[in-house]
């Protein structure tokens, strides 16, 4: 029996009026990414208190709003969705009027500055009775990244035993200092160890190389962070943030009978005067595109469905507390046990 086409429904087909908070690097670069890449979804409003970081913003957003903070514009009914790209200790004042208004939010990592507050938003949601806030982890939507925890959930290769990852970057501001390598950059480590191996991080041990001389004054790094899970797969990580040379992210998994690599991408390579020269990625907003293109479309996408495809606000209240961890081990040279809340039934189905 033939059957008639499904129709799209009304909330498929209905545009979503997001409001990105927070315009810097990070905000701005979602701005442009809504307007010009993503389906069904345009940017609403701009909330940002700095005139000229607004202003900026707009001009790439012409139908945006210009808000100073979150109240204003859920006054104004703004609008549908909120993306939060400001720095993590700004996220809690915006997440709690944003949950209290039933507004499903896409909240850049982490998700707050520590465990506590994590809870709090947990706390939050769970009160509100539906699940809306989803934090932005994008490795999680880098295609080699899932590609990988497809390869080890397959068993294929034998048992997962360790990683290897290498988290580089060519440079930071003077601002950042010592605590930033755990929180703001192995974060990301912390959430995706996690997700590789589909099993919680255990403790957190850190270890200092020789200091890069580069390194701005008073930064002690680069570091070796071992991360083990309550799996037992250690995972070795190389937090190296003055390598001048590029932006590179790369995985090395090592099973019971094979070795897997993730992360050698590269630009076009030029063969030329007795040289082989790849181009090579600067910043994370390059690297990571596709996977940040791929995690607004699904979580725009999930918002009409009336749910969320990505790691919840309980993923980022563990990364929080194994940051906690990693906090404690880079300040005390000690290996630090992560210590974790029961998961609440809220959560059971994520
Ligand atoms: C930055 O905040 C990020 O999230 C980047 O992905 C990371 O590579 C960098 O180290 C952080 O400072």
């Amino acid at each position: 029996m033939s059957q008639a086409p499904s129709q799209p429904s009304a909330q498929s087909e209905k545009h979503l009026r997001i409001a990105v908070v927070g315009a810097g690097l990070m905000g701005a670069d979602h701005v442009i990414r809504i307007e010009s890449r993503i389906v069904g979804a345009s940017v609403a409003a701009i909330v940002e208190p700095d005139e000229a970081r607004a202003k900026s913003a707009l001009a790439t957003a012409p139908g945006a709003k210009w808000f100073k903070n979150i109240e204003d514009a859920i006054s104004a009914n703004a609008m549908d969705a909120v993306l939060i790209a400001t720095p993590g200790q700004f996220h809690e004042p915006v997440l709690i009027p944003a949950i209290a208004a039933g507004l499903p939010i896409l909240c850049e990592k982490p998700l707050a500055p520590d465990s506590e507050i994590s809870m709090r938003i947990v706390e939050t949601e769970i009160a509100g009775g539906k699940q809306l806030v989803q934090v932005g982890f994008m490795r999680r939507f880098d295609a080699e990244y899932m590609a990988l925890r497809e390869l080890i959930a397959s068993s294929s290769k034998g048992e997962l035993l360790g990683l290897h990852c290498k988290h580089r970057n060519p440079s930071v501001p003077d601002s950042y200092h010592n605590d930033m390598l755990i929180f703001d950059s192995v974060v990301h480590e912390i959430d995706v160890v996690r997700f590789l191996a589909d099993s919680p991080i255990k403790s957190v041990e850190v270890k200092h190389f020789k200091r890069n001389s580069k390194s701005p004054e008073g930064l002690q790094e680069p570091i070796l962070v071992l991360l083990e899970t309550e799996s037992q797969v250690l995972a070795t990580v190389e937090m190296n943030v003055s390598v001048g040379f590029g932006y590179q992210v790369k995985t090395e998994a090592i099973f019971e009978s094979g070795i897997a690599d993730i992360g050698r991408v590269g630009g076009m390579e030029v063969a030329y005067d007795g040289a082989l020269t790849t181009q090579e990625h600067v910043t994370f907003k390059t690297r990571f595109a596709a996977a940040y293109d791929s995690q607004i479309q699904r979580w725009v996408n999930a918002v009409k469905r009336g749910t969320i495809d990505g790691p919840s606000a309980w993923d980022g209240y563990l990364a929080a507390a194994a940051v906690e961890a990693g906090l404690e081990a880079i300040q005390t040279g000690n290996k630090v046990a992560a210590k974790y809340a029961a998961k609440p039934a809220f959560y059971s189905a994520s």
